[in-house]
């Protein structure tokens, strides 16, 4: 487990509009911005290197409706106009999600010293490389708190039931009207989730992204918990053993 960042005001969730854009990997970011209770702002970048930028928003928008998505190009002066409103005085704003998608290059075009480190990637690839290897924290001239964090690989969640359940509030309502409690929202009949893809109302790889996710979640719980348990026992064993009175023979 890691901590990535504390005392965040807003997580701008960093995507670009290429072959690097991955719902469930957004979505699970919003849902750790959730559970964190820190208000996620999702940011598609490149728009100038796509053609159909629209569509990369509309599949943003579409992972919740309490979170805003947009497009922002990080090159010029887009960033100082489109994240004046998070920007202020009293704020920390942190820029989060995978290398090469422009949080540096975010990071630099608030700051008024170009002080953070960015990497030209091969867009054709689209895949990031590791520039920023440390989490900085820039502060603005009006006060506000830029951290730029270096690109995550893969982002697991653990303890983030209440998040994952505000990133999909419509799903997890469903499953409270399921039949049965432990409904895993497969085959069992009487099933809201699996009527309400029936119906139209959610796509089925909605339903397959929230059924990983919650089931990753639980995993990682688990066997975190499962650890924290076993080096609890070891120090008891070993605190037992420090206790003995010494022998001599
Ligand atoms: N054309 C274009 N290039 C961008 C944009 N955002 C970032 N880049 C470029 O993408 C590369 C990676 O950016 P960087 O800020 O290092 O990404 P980071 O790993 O997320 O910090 C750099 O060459 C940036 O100039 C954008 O909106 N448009
Ligand atoms: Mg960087
Ligand atoms: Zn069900």
């Amino acid at each position: 487990m890691q901590l990535i960042a504390a005392n965040v005001d807003t997580a701008f969730v960093v995507t670009s509009c290429n072959q690097d854009f991955n719902v469930a990997r957004l979505e699970r970011y919003v849902a750790l911005a959730f559970e964190a209770e820190v208000t996620p702002v999702m940011r598609s970048t490149k728009p100038d290197l796509c053609k159909d930028v629209g569509s990369f928003v509309q599949e943003a928008s579409n992972i919740s409706q309490q979170v805003l998505a947009l497009a922002l190009n990080a090159l010029g002066d887009e960033p100082q106009t489109k994240l004046r409103d998070w920007c202020k005085s009293r704020q920390t704003i942190a820029f989060l999600e995978s290398s090469g998608v422009g949080k540096s290059t975010l990071a630099n075009a608030l700051s008024d010293e170009q002080s953070v480190e960015t990497t030209v990637i091969r867009e054709d690839g689209a895949k990031g490389r590791h520039t920023t290897t440390r989490r900085q924290l820039h502060f603005l001239q009006n006060g506000c708190a830029v951290l730029d964090t270096p690109g995550t690989r893969e982002l697991q969640l653990s303890d983030a039931q209440d998040g994952i359940a505000k990133v999909s509030d419509d799903i997890a309502a469903l499953a409270n009207r399921c039949r049965f409690s432990d409904c895993t929202h497969e085959t069992e009949p009487g099933c809201a989730i699996q009527n309400a893809v029936k119906r139209g109302d959610i796509t089925p790889d909605r339903l397959a992204r929230w059924n990983k996710l919650v089931a990753d979640e639980r995993f990682n719980s688990a066997s975190l918990a499962e650890r924290k348990s076993d080096h609890k026992a070891l120090h008891k064993m070993i605190r037992a053993v420090q206790k003995q009175p010494k022998v001599r023979q």
